[in-house]
């Protein structure tokens, strides 16, 4: 990933001195983007095949129903503030892409929306490559074949046939994350020829177009974190210290930033919810690696202000119902997002496509991607922490008297 932050570099550096001769380059940066395009339904489908499969009605009881809506709910406020902000600050305003393919058609209304997000034939929605539709249709699916499998026999053979087809879907998302490291490899020459077309394009303004995009982000983490978690989750619904919840959850914070994977900081999640927030394994056992999973508002997000950051540079007005349907869109690919570095880039091409903004915004940000994303993870695993801190609550699966939440036992507190 490191070699596309220096492709990143150079590309924009080469763009700069050379000018818009640097254009040239385009078609090698096409075709990254048109890799990218390949990848999108596959992914989607494995990967929320397996996610339906934590879903399963075995561990959705009462704790899994409270923490499934509060994941949504907050996934929804995270995608909703950061709509919010990039509206306010508009990242990307700065710069004009022409060479992008700009394809937005106007979004139906909501209500059409809503409703076409049940296709009438999920082969032809496929085809036309109608992201919502897929998500849908793949979601009750897999959530179809969790049911199924819990109601048939242990030994009969529509339960080995569902059981195959998870292990298939699990090796379809391995061999698609396998296709989309060889097109991140590919994706070095790809941000090169980008960047260097871009800066020949449009110059020094993208700077600025990035800090803003950098900035939007990390003003939309900063709201979600203090309002949504702390504010509204930990002084309001648990009413506890927001203070003692971040001092409990620094080693996974800390994790999160550093290694920018949701699956690998797992351990530490667990630990900091084990030993400091003091919540009952019975609540965090099935809550963090389903948050790990399924949990992404940092994630969701960034889609969002991503989906506003081209269109801006699109020079494209998003109706109020293309910034629903990029609502929509980002929560449920969040639901796909893979906790692994660099996950959403690759979602980011479903959001896109769904309201047809030019996917050469991936790679114009895949070379900041690696320290935005850092603040993303962050975001993700705080989010899963504060969630199982308040159905810990809500459930008496939680100690509020000992761990971080009493002053330093050393003080006789
Ligand atoms: N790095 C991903 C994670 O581990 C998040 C992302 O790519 O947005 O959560």
């Amino acid at each position: 990933m490191y070699r596309i932050a220096v492709a990143f570099v150079l590309g924009s550096i080469v763009g700069l001195a050379v000018g818009s001769p640097a254009q040239r380059l385009q078609p090698l940066g096409d075709l990254f983007v048109r890799l990218l395009e390949m990848i999108i339904v596959p992914i989607i489908i494995f990967t929320l095949i397996m996610a339906a499969r934590e879903l399963s009605p075995a561990n959705l009881g009462k704790i899994g129903g409270q923490v499934v809506c509060l994941y949504l709910a907050t996934t929804a406020v995270a995608i909703a503030i950061g709509l919010g902000v990039s509206n306010l600050i508009e990242p990307g305003s700065s710069v004009t892409l022409t060479s992008g393919s700009v394809n937005t058609q106007q979004a139906p209304p909501l209500g059409e929306q809503l409703f076409s997000i049940v296709p009438t034939n999920p082969i032809s929605a496929m085809a036309e490559g109608n992201i919502l539709a897929i998500i849908f249709f793949t979601l009750v699916f897999g959530l179809g074949m969790t049911i199924v499998r819990a109601e048939a026999e242990p030994d009969s053979a529509v339960r080995s046939g569902i059981d195959t087809l998870f292990e298939t879907a699990e090796a379809g998302a391995e061999v698609m994350f396998k296709i989309v490291w060889g097109i991140m490899e590919y994706g070095v020459i790809g941000v090169f020829a980008l960047m260097a077309s871009l800066f020949g394009e449009i110059g020094i303004e993208a700077l600025r177009a990035y800090a803003l995009l950098a900035f939007s982000l990390a003003f939309a983490i900063s709201l979600q974190i203090s309002i949504v978690y702390l504010l509204v989750i930990l002084r309001g619904l648990v009413g506890a210290s927001p203070l003692a919840f971040l001092r409990g959850v620094k080693e996974a914070m800390v994790t999160a930033l550093s290694i920018r994977s949701s699956s690998g900081t797992l351990p530490v999640s667990m630990s900091n919810a084990d030993e400091n927030l003091r919540i009952d394994d019975g609540v965090y056992g099935f809550s963090l690696p389903l948050g790990a999973t399924i949990n992404m508002d940092g994630t969701a997000m960034y889609l969002g202000i991503v989906a506003v950051f081209a269109a801006n540079i699109a020079d494209v007005s998003l109706t109020l119902a293309q910034q629903f349907s990029i609502l929509a869109t980002a929560l449920l690919a969040s639901i796909g997002t893979a906790g692994v570095p660099s996950a959403s880039l690759v979602m980011m091409t479903a959001v896109l496509t769904q309201v047809g903004l030019p996917l050469e915004v991936i790679a114009m940000i895949a070379g900041i991607d690696p320290l935005l994303d850092r603040l993303r993870t962050m975001n993700n695993v705080v989010g899963d922490l504060a969630v199982s801190t308040v159905v810990g609550k809500w459930n008496d699966a939680i100690d509020l008297t000992a761990g971080v939440w009493v002053d330093d036992p050393s003080e006789g507190g």
